[in-house]
Protein backbone atom coordinates (compact mmCIF):
# COMPACT_ATOMS: atom_id res chain seq x y z
CA UNK A 1 0.00 0.00 0.00
CA UNK A 2 1.80 3.44 -1.48
CA UNK A 3 1.30 6.88 1.03
CA UNK A 4 0.40 9.86 0.23
CA UNK A 5 3.05 12.07 1.11
CA UNK A 6 1.80 15.69 -0.29
CA UNK A 7 -1.01 17.12 -2.00
CA UNK A 8 -2.19 20.45 -3.53
CA UNK A 9 -5.64 21.44 -3.09
CA UNK A 10 -7.23 23.83 -5.47
CA UNK A 11 -7.01 21.93 -9.06
CA UNK A 12 -9.21 21.14 -11.65
CA UNK A 13 -11.40 17.80 -11.22
CA UNK A 14 -10.11 16.00 -13.92
CA UNK A 15 -6.34 16.13 -14.74
CA UNK A 16 -5.10 14.54 -18.49
CA UNK A 17 -1.79 16.50 -18.70
CA UNK A 18 1.38 15.36 -18.50
CA UNK A 19 3.29 16.94 -15.40
CA UNK A 20 6.92 18.86 -16.38
CA UNK A 21 9.15 18.84 -14.06
CA UNK A 22 12.36 20.84 -13.87
CA UNK A 23 14.88 20.67 -11.15
CA UNK A 24 13.02 20.94 -7.47
CA UNK A 25 9.46 23.06 -9.43
CA UNK A 26 6.83 20.81 -10.98
CA UNK A 27 4.14 22.61 -13.36
CA UNK A 28 0.79 20.80 -13.33
CA UNK A 29 -2.08 21.18 -16.00
CA UNK A 30 -5.80 20.88 -15.40
CA UNK A 31 -8.62 21.55 -17.08
CA UNK A 32 -12.21 20.48 -17.27
CA UNK A 33 -15.83 22.32 -18.26
CA UNK A 34 -16.64 24.47 -15.43
CA UNK A 35 -13.56 25.11 -13.64
CA UNK A 36 -13.23 28.56 -15.66
CA UNK A 37 -13.24 31.03 -12.99
CA UNK A 38 -16.33 32.83 -14.55
CA UNK A 39 -18.02 29.25 -15.00
CA UNK A 40 -18.22 28.93 -11.12
CA UNK A 41 -21.07 28.78 -8.94
CA UNK A 42 -22.20 28.52 -4.97
CA UNK A 43 -23.33 25.17 -4.37
CA UNK A 44 -25.85 25.22 -1.48
CA UNK A 45 -25.31 22.50 1.63
CA UNK A 46 -27.61 19.38 1.01
CA UNK A 47 -29.43 20.54 3.99
CA UNK A 48 -30.41 23.38 2.55
CA UNK A 49 -31.21 20.95 -0.84
CA UNK A 50 -33.64 18.94 1.14
CA UNK A 51 -35.32 21.72 3.09
CA UNK A 52 -36.34 23.07 0.21
CA UNK A 53 -36.49 20.22 -2.62
CA UNK A 54 -37.30 16.88 -0.86
CA UNK A 55 -41.16 16.78 -0.99
CA UNK A 56 -41.42 12.99 0.27
CA UNK A 57 -38.83 13.68 3.21
CA UNK A 58 -36.88 10.76 2.17
CA UNK A 59 -33.80 12.07 2.67
CA UNK A 60 -32.97 12.35 -1.11
CA UNK A 61 -33.19 13.60 -4.34
CA UNK A 62 -35.22 12.72 -6.96
CA UNK A 63 -35.22 14.32 -10.59
CA UNK A 64 -38.85 15.38 -10.38
CA UNK A 65 -37.49 17.21 -6.79
CA UNK A 66 -34.92 18.88 -8.39
CA UNK A 67 -35.40 22.36 -10.29
CA UNK A 68 -35.47 21.56 -13.52
CA UNK A 69 -31.91 23.34 -14.09
CA UNK A 70 -30.83 20.15 -12.70
CA UNK A 71 -30.98 18.24 -16.38
CA UNK A 72 -30.98 14.14 -16.55
CA UNK A 73 -27.91 14.44 -18.16
CA UNK A 74 -26.63 16.22 -14.70
CA UNK A 75 -28.25 13.48 -13.16
CA UNK A 76 -26.71 10.67 -14.76
CA UNK A 77 -23.34 12.50 -14.10
CA UNK A 78 -23.81 12.81 -10.32
CA UNK A 79 -26.22 10.03 -9.37
CA UNK A 80 -22.81 8.05 -8.71
CA UNK A 81 -24.86 4.45 -7.32
CA UNK A 82 -27.37 4.88 -9.98
CA UNK A 83 -30.00 4.50 -7.54
CA UNK A 84 -32.51 6.97 -9.29
CA UNK A 85 -31.30 9.65 -6.31
CA UNK A 86 -29.38 12.07 -5.01
CA UNK A 87 -27.83 11.49 -1.43
CA UNK A 88 -25.75 13.39 0.22
CA UNK A 89 -23.03 11.74 -0.39
CA UNK A 90 -23.11 12.18 -4.04
CA UNK A 91 -24.46 16.02 -3.50
CA UNK A 92 -20.70 15.99 -1.38
CA UNK A 93 -19.39 14.83 -4.51
CA UNK A 94 -21.00 17.55 -6.77
CA UNK A 95 -19.24 20.01 -4.39
CA UNK A 96 -16.31 19.06 -4.34
CA UNK A 97 -16.31 19.05 -8.13
CA UNK A 98 -17.82 22.30 -8.56
CA UNK A 99 -15.09 23.77 -6.27
CA UNK A 100 -12.19 22.77 -8.69
CA UNK A 101 -10.46 25.46 -10.20
CA UNK A 102 -9.13 25.01 -13.74
CA UNK A 103 -5.42 26.23 -13.82
CA UNK A 104 -1.66 25.85 -14.20
CA UNK A 105 -0.12 25.36 -10.73
CA UNK A 106 3.91 25.83 -10.04
CA UNK A 107 4.92 23.56 -6.95
CA UNK A 108 8.24 23.46 -5.29
CA UNK A 109 8.90 19.56 -4.76
CA UNK A 110 9.64 18.63 -1.09
CA UNK A 111 7.25 19.19 1.01
CA UNK A 112 5.03 16.66 3.11
CA UNK A 113 1.12 16.61 3.50
CA UNK A 114 -1.09 19.56 2.64
CA UNK A 115 1.63 22.18 0.63
CA UNK A 116 -1.25 23.72 -0.75
CA UNK A 117 0.02 27.23 1.34
CA UNK A 118 3.56 26.36 1.42
CA UNK A 119 4.51 24.89 -2.03
CA UNK A 120 2.76 26.56 -4.37
CA UNK A 121 4.77 29.32 -6.39
CA UNK A 122 1.58 30.40 -8.82
CA UNK A 123 -0.63 29.62 -10.88
CA UNK A 124 -2.16 30.47 -14.20
CA UNK A 125 -5.68 30.32 -15.51
CA UNK A 126 -6.33 31.76 -18.67
CA UNK A 127 -6.32 30.11 -22.33
CA UNK A 128 -5.57 26.24 -20.50
CA UNK A 129 -5.17 23.22 -22.72
CA UNK A 130 -7.73 20.31 -21.99
CA UNK A 131 -5.70 17.47 -23.14
CA UNK A 132 -2.85 18.47 -24.90
CA UNK A 133 0.13 18.75 -22.05
CA UNK A 134 2.57 22.32 -21.83
CA UNK A 135 6.23 22.15 -23.16
CA UNK A 136 9.15 23.59 -20.89
CA UNK A 137 11.69 24.08 -23.24
CA UNK A 138 14.77 26.32 -23.04
CA UNK A 139 13.42 28.06 -20.06
CA UNK A 140 9.90 28.78 -21.17
CA UNK A 141 6.64 27.56 -21.08
CA UNK A 142 4.42 26.79 -24.10
CA UNK A 143 0.81 25.75 -24.33
CA UNK A 144 -2.35 25.84 -26.81
CA UNK A 145 -5.52 25.73 -26.59
CA UNK A 146 -7.91 25.88 -29.32
CA UNK A 147 -5.64 27.89 -31.71
CA UNK A 148 -4.34 30.17 -28.81
CA UNK A 149 -0.90 29.94 -27.97
CA UNK A 150 0.50 30.99 -24.81
CA UNK A 151 4.49 31.40 -23.68
CA UNK A 152 5.17 31.85 -19.71
CA UNK A 153 7.83 32.33 -17.60
CA UNK A 154 8.52 29.70 -15.52
CA UNK A 155 9.82 31.39 -12.72
CA UNK A 156 6.48 33.32 -11.92
CA UNK A 157 3.51 32.50 -14.12
CA UNK A 158 3.91 35.65 -16.30
CA UNK A 159 2.63 35.55 -19.67
CA UNK A 160 5.35 36.20 -22.24
CA UNK A 161 2.89 36.27 -25.42
CA UNK A 162 -0.48 34.93 -26.20
CA UNK A 163 -1.96 35.25 -29.34
CA UNK A 164 -4.03 33.23 -32.43
CA UNK A 165 -2.15 30.25 -34.19
CA UNK A 166 -3.05 32.38 -37.64
CA UNK A 167 -3.76 29.71 -40.34
CA UNK A 168 -4.57 26.80 -37.77
CA UNK A 169 -6.95 27.81 -35.59
CA UNK A 170 -9.65 24.71 -34.55
CA UNK A 171 -8.53 21.99 -31.23
CA UNK A 172 -5.82 20.89 -30.36
CA UNK A 173 -5.53 17.37 -28.79
CA UNK A 174 -2.25 16.58 -29.36
CA UNK A 175 0.85 18.11 -26.83
CA UNK A 176 3.61 20.54 -28.35
CA UNK A 177 6.75 19.18 -29.01
CA UNK A 178 10.33 20.82 -29.73
CA UNK A 179 13.74 20.22 -30.72
CA UNK A 180 16.25 22.70 -32.96
CA UNK A 181 14.56 25.76 -31.42
CA UNK A 182 11.53 25.01 -33.72
CA UNK A 183 7.82 23.97 -31.83
CA UNK A 184 5.96 22.10 -33.69
CA UNK A 185 1.66 21.64 -32.43
CA UNK A 186 -0.68 19.76 -34.60
CA UNK A 187 -4.06 20.83 -34.76
CA UNK A 188 -6.97 18.40 -34.73
CA UNK A 189 -7.34 19.79 -38.49
CA UNK A 190 -4.27 18.15 -39.09
CA UNK A 191 -2.12 21.60 -39.25
CA UNK A 192 1.22 21.11 -38.18
CA UNK A 193 2.43 24.73 -36.76
CA UNK A 194 6.14 25.53 -36.66
CA UNK A 195 7.00 27.83 -34.56
CA UNK A 196 10.65 29.68 -33.54
CA UNK A 197 11.04 29.25 -29.63
CA UNK A 198 11.25 32.69 -27.55
CA UNK A 199 8.97 33.99 -25.12
CA UNK A 200 8.27 36.26 -28.26
CA UNK A 201 7.37 33.31 -30.30
CA UNK A 202 6.27 33.40 -33.94
CA UNK A 203 5.13 31.41 -36.55
CA UNK A 204 7.54 30.12 -39.20
CA UNK A 205 5.31 27.80 -41.27
CA UNK A 206 1.86 26.03 -41.51
CA UNK A 207 1.77 22.74 -42.68
CA UNK A 208 -1.69 20.86 -44.28
CA UNK A 209 -1.45 17.14 -43.34
CA UNK A 210 -5.23 17.41 -44.34
CA UNK A 211 -6.39 14.42 -41.76
CA UNK A 212 -7.72 14.70 -38.28
CA UNK A 213 -4.69 13.98 -35.63
CA UNK A 214 -5.00 13.56 -32.01
CA UNK A 215 -1.50 12.17 -31.47
CA UNK A 216 1.52 13.84 -30.52
CA UNK A 217 4.61 14.16 -32.66
CA UNK A 218 7.44 12.30 -32.19
CA UNK A 219 10.97 13.47 -32.53
CA UNK A 220 14.59 11.08 -32.86
CA UNK A 221 17.30 11.68 -34.53
CA UNK A 222 16.62 15.10 -36.73
CA UNK A 223 13.68 13.07 -37.76
CA UNK A 224 9.72 14.12 -36.75
CA UNK A 225 6.92 11.49 -36.72
CA UNK A 226 3.43 12.85 -36.82
CA UNK A 227 0.80 10.24 -37.14
CA UNK A 228 -2.97 11.11 -38.32
CA UNK A 229 -6.17 9.29 -38.33
CA UNK A 230 -4.86 7.36 -41.35
CA UNK A 231 -1.00 8.05 -41.89
CA UNK A 232 2.47 7.97 -39.80
CA UNK A 233 4.89 10.44 -41.28
CA UNK A 234 8.04 10.71 -40.97
CA UNK A 235 9.37 13.97 -41.67
CA UNK A 236 13.61 14.98 -42.03
CA UNK A 237 15.67 17.10 -44.44
CA UNK A 238 16.88 14.96 -47.38
CA UNK A 239 20.52 14.55 -47.81
CA1 LIG B 1 -37.00 12.92 -1.80
CA1 LIG C 1 -27.82 7.85 -5.96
Amino acid sequence: MGEKLWWVRGMAWQLKCVPLIDGDRIFVNGWETGGDQAQRSEVPEFTQMLAEHDKDHDGKLSPSELPTSFTAEWFGDNDLNHDGYIDQREWGFYQVRNAAENCLVAIRAGGRGDVTHSHVLWRYRKALPNTSSPLLYQGVIYMVRDGIFTSLNPENGTMYKQARLAGALGHYWSSPVAADGRIFAVSEDGKVVVLRAAPEWEILAVNNLNEDTFATPAILDGRIYVRTRETLYCFAKLR
